[in-house]
């Protein structure tokens, strides 16, 4: 054994033992500061109530699939119709804080899709899953700690119970062309993300604009305001997993319909940004990547159901 893998050991610990205090001290203690497990009991807004609660399968089993464009699944799971179109994907040279992976070009989504309307629920994915890896507790919390490859077994799983192979996370395209819902701006919301609009940390506004609340933690989803097309918590709350790899120069060399991101990496791309981060974070083009087996307190996701 080398001085270096020694070293190497030692890192490896010293990142073990902290990451170790971090959840026992944010996680598990009840007293924790940010575990907040039954600080919110309300139904939040915008979040229907046939969709939580005991009765989501009835719902669904009555509910027209297709009504309003709104789909319905065996776990009350409610999509959005979104409907084919192209849009402008990345982020122009003179938007502030952008990052240089973000290269602007014209993307054709050819076919529409449904979407989760919110990130996927503890309840939801208990429901599938048998287990809650989440740290900020509550059934209508968006399920968090989850790893693209976990995600990928719950979508498996998903799939065998509702015998079909429609279920997939949203590519990368798919989640910027929905979070946009056909604006162009750094946020859905404009040119400035409140935290009416999103949970992120509001002490850290986008450049220019004003401070709001910083809720250091997960919001029960649907608790802020929707995006053109009806969908939640694009923005903020959790990072939402996708099924590309991460590519950084992708965006220079992609088809221009139904991108599927490259063949091949070593991160998996995680959008929208988190309950703790900066509003930069979660603009629309930002990009961020993860290695598909990492997973943390602000890393979830939503569904894709093919139509
Ligand atoms: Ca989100
Ligand atoms: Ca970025």
């Amino acid at each position: 054994m080398n001085n270096e893998v020694i070293v190497d050991g030692l890192y490896n610990l010293a990142f073990a033992v902290f990451h170790l205090f971090f959840l026992i001290f944010f996680c598990i203690t009840p007293v924790g500061k940010v575990c907040g497990n039954s600080l919110e009991k309300s139904t939040p807004a915008g979040l229907a109530q046939d969709v939580i609660g005991g009765a989501t399968v009835n719902m669904a089993s009555r509910l027209n699939p297709q009504q309003d464009g709104v789909f319905i699944n065996s776990i009350g799971m409610k999509f959005k119709l979104i409907p084919a179109g192209s849009f402008l994907m990345g982020s122009p040279a003179n938007e502030k804080d952008r990052n240089s992976d973000e290269g602007v070009h014209l993307v054709e989504i050819k076919n529409p899709f449904y979407l989760g309307i919110y990130e996927v629920t503890q309840a939801q994915w208990r429901a599938v899953m048998e287990n809650n890896p989440s740290c900020f507790r509550g059934d209508d919390r968006p399920v968090e700690q989850v790893s693209w490859t976990n995600v990928n077994i719950f979508i498996r799983k998903l799939n065998t119970r509702e015998v079909t192979d429609k279920y997939r996370l949203p590519t990368e395209a798919e989640w910027e062309y929905a979070c946009r819902s056909g604006t162009d701006g750094p946020f859905s919301f404009g040119n400035c993300l409140s935290t009416d609009e999103a949970n992120y940390n509001g002490n850290y506004p986008y450049p220019g604009c004003l401070k709001g609340v910083y809720w250091g933690k997960t919001l029960p989803v649907g608790s802020l305001r929707a995006n053109a097309w009806g969908l939640y918590d694009m923005h903020g709350n959790v990072g939402e997993w996708c099924q590309d790899w991460y590519g950084k120069d992708y965006y220079f060399y992609s088809p221009s319909h139904d991108p599927h991101g490259p063949n091949t990496g070593l991160h998996r791309v995680n959008r929208g940004g988190g309950w703790y981060i900066n509003a930069y974070l979660c603009r629309a083009a930002n990009r961020d990547m993860y290695r598909p087996d990492y997973g943390c307190d602000a890393i979830g996701f939503r569904l894709l159901r093919m139509s």
